[in-house]
């Protein structure tokens, strides 16, 4: 009897089926954020802005498209599962000297093709930031016509970009627009940016693209560095504005006040909305983009979203930028969490669990819910991981290192 065996028949005493469980986690793709592996910088810029910060100089970051692409290929070959890779504009893989707002999508055929050979599907977000008409934080809500007219013309591009991969790829790709717009102090005018950006979405979202190729969503946020006191695309703008306008709100679990938890909010989005996207991050004292770790938090996103049922509709990205360990590793720390976490929810009787709530069994729901936690979920994950093809246990660290050695050292 292997350890999965014995795993699957504890499991099974609880009423649960860990085969059942793997298989619906086969058919999860996660989109694996491509800029933890170069610190957000891109191909077009030499300074990451917009309040968002990668810190650490750790060697080895990925400097140019071919570097980035072996790179992501390393990292995928430890991950299992088949997943998607989100981009972002600023990463265009092209020799001509173009603008963000003159963006095509032949500028990322390139990625297609990557795409195809690896099996991913492809996300993608327009780059509203590391530019001079972003300067100053102000781009879609800024009061000069002429900047929004730029920036505007630069989401309408990102959203052909969307749908020509989710074209070329047989899956929708999500087109996500975040944007760093806010004051560093208190401002004179709250309505003034707000129905500027408003009118710019309005103006953005004006052509209409088939779901099976490209949807729409919106990101808010509550501050970033240099524009603490006023974020124009604050939740509540963005939470209104995709009810309104039948947009997908994308929630990224550090753009919350500290003690709000986005598994918390997640029953609430689905109860109102088709679709929800997720950034998983994870914030340290503020939106720090950490690696996610297997902890309680993102255990109970993962277990929202299986107890909702709501795998089927739920675009999930990660957002972390971690220039202080190996890059790789950090993509692989973080993707095999989220893989852990929806399968540790996968493996908990939530029909049970939710008749004891029902009945007000308090008492025995907690006894339940702590033994749960000692369960041997690694088992099945072990199990998991070697019908996937990948390393079991830490035994993908050895690669990590050997890649360090031969590769990554040279840059
Ligand atoms: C910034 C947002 C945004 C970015 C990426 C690079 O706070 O989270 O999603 O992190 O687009
Ligand atoms: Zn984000």
């Amino acid at each position: 009897m292997t350890n999965f065996d014995a795993a699957k028949e504890t499991y099974g005493q609880i009423g649960v089926d860990a085969d059942k469980a793997i298989d619906t986690l086969k058919k999860v793709r996660i989109s694996m954020h491509c800029w933890q592996g170069d610190d957000v910088l891109g191909f077009d810029s030499t300074q990451l802005t917009g309040g968002i910060s990668a810190t650490g100089n750790y060697p080895g970051r990925a400097r140019n498209p071919e570097e980035l692409m072996s790179d992501i290929k390393e990292a995928l070959s430890l991950i299992p599962g088949n997943h998607k890779l989100n981009l972002h504009a600023s990463y265009a893989i092209t020799d001509e000297k173009i603008d963000r707002d003159k963006l095509e999508p032949k500028h990322f055929a390139a990625w297609v093709d990557f795409a195809k050979e690896n099996h991913l599907g492809l996300d993608f977000n327009p780059t509203l930031f590391s530019h001079p008409k972003a300067s100053d934080n102000l781009t879609l809500s800024n009061p000069d016509k002429s900047i929004r007219d730029f920036w505007i013309e630069h989401c309408k591009a990102s959203r052909k970009i969307a749908a020509y991969f989710g074209k070329e790829l047989s899956m929708p790709s999500l087109n996500n627009i975040w944007i760093p717009d806010g004051y560093k102090d208190i401002p004179a005018d709250r309505m003034g940016p707000r129905s500027r950006l408003k009118n710019s979405l309005d103006e953005i979202f004006k052509l209409y693209y088939d779901e099976k190729y490209m949807v729409d969503s919106i990101e808010g946020k509550v501050f970033g560095i240099g524009v603490e006191s006023y974020t124009v695309g604050s939740h509540e703008f963005y939470m209104n504005y995709a009810a309104q306008n039948n947009k997908i709100c994308l929630l990224d679990t550090g753009h919350f006040h500290p003690t709000e938890t986005v598994s918390d909010k997640i029953s609430t989005m689905l109860l109102f909305n088709k679709y929800l996207a997720l950034h998983v991050s994870r914030p340290v004292r503020w939106d720090s983009d950490h690696v996610i770790l297997f902890d309680d938090e993102l255990k109970e996103i993962a277990k929202e979203l299986v107890r909702c049922d709501a795998l089927g509709r739920t675009f999930i990205g990660l957002d972390f930028f971690d220039a202080s360990i190996n890059r790789i590793a950090a993509w692989v720390i973080g993707m095999r969490n989220i893989e852990k976490a929806l399968l540790f929810a996968l493996l908990m009787p939530h029909k049970t669990l939710k008749k004891m709530q029902d009945e007000s069994n308090f008492t025995e729901l907690m006894a339940s819910m702590e033994e749960i936690k000692t369960y041997p979920f690694g088992d099945v994950w072990d199990h998991y991981c070697k019908i996937q093809n990948v390393p079991q246990k830490k035994s993908w660290f050895k690669e990590i290192k050997r890649y360090e050695n031969d590769i990554l050292s040279h840059r």
